[in-house]
C-alpha cells in the first residue's frame, strides 16, 4: 500500500486524506501468492458475493496490498485463490492512488470504439501481447458499504476492468491470441513454475 493510502481507508474506500481519521477499523493487512497459469482456479467462473463480510473486506484490502506489491494496476480474487467476483484496481500512474474495489462488477455498455492495449498480467508474469477492446466501458457493481456504485471508465481504467472482469470469468487475455502464441506463453509458464518449484 503507498504511504499516501491508509489501509483502512482503502478498505472503506475512502482514499481522501480526510478520510483517515473516520474511525475505521483496522485490520492486518497480508500479501498473498499469486496463482501462475496455468492452475485450473484460474479457468473458473467465479461466484457472486451474496453479502459484504468482515472476510471479504478482509480479501479486498489483502488484495490491494498485494497489488501494490507486486507491482500492478489490478488485481482479480481467483488470481489469489478465491473464486469470487471480487475486483481491485489502481491505474493512476502519477499523483495520488485511487484504490477502487468493485464486487459483482457487470459491464452495462461498451463502446463500438477499440483500443489496442499491450497488455500483461501477474498471472502470466513478464508475457505481454497486444490486446483490442472495446475503448470505453459503463460497470455496476456493489462497494463494500453495499452500495451500488457505476462509472464509465476510459483508457487505461477501461483496458483494466476489462482485463479483470475476464478474470472472473475464467479467461486471460492469451485467450485473445492465436493458439501458437498462447501455447508459446503457456510453456514458458510451465517451465517458471517448474523452475519455481525446485527452487523453493
Ligand atoms: O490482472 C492482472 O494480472 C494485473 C495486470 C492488470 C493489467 C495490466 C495491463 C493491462 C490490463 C490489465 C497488471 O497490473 S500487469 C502489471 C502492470 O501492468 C504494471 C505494473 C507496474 C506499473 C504499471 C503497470
Ligand atoms: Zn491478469
Amino acid at each position: 500500500m503507498p504511504p499516501e493510502i491508509d489501509a483502512g481507508a482503502a478498505v472503506a474506500g475512502l482514499s481522501h486524506p480526510l478520510a483517515l481519521r473516520r474511525g475505521v477499523a483496522y485490520i492486518r493487512l497480508m500479501i498473498r501468492p499469486i496463482l501462475i497459469h496455468p492452475d485450473p482456479r484460474l479457468k473458473k467462473v467465479c461466484d457472486p458475493v451474496a453479502l459484504i463480510t468482515p472476510e471479504v473486506r478482509q480479501l479486498a484490502a489483502d488484495m490491494l496490498e498485494t497489488m501494490y506489491d507486486a507491482p500492478g494496476i489490478g488485481l482479480a480474487a481467483p488470481q489469489v485463490g478465491v473464486t469470487k467476483r471480487i475486483i481491485v484496481m489502481d491505474c493512476i500512474k502519477d499523483g495520488p492512488p485511487e484504490p477502487i474495489v468493485l464486487v459483482n462488477p457487470q459491464i452495462l455498455w461498451s463502446s463500438e470504439d477499440v483500443t489496442t492495449y499491450e497488455e500483461g498480467c501477474l498471472s502470466i508474469p513478464e508475457q505481454y501481447a497486444e490486446v483490442k477492446r472495446p475503448a470505453e466501458v459503463q460497470v455496476r457493481w456493489t462497494d463494500l458499504d453495499g452500495k451500488t456504485q457505476e462509472r464509465q471508465f476510459a483508457g487505461l481504467w477501461a483496458t483494466c476492468v476489462q482485463h479483470e472482469i475476464d478474470h472472473l470469468d475464467g479467461k486471460l487475455f492469451i485467450d485473445y491470441l492465436g493458439p501458437l502464441k498462447r501455447q508459446m506463453i503457456t510453456r514458458k509458464m510451465e517451465k517458471l513454475k517448474r523452475e519455481r518449484a525446485r527452487a523453493g
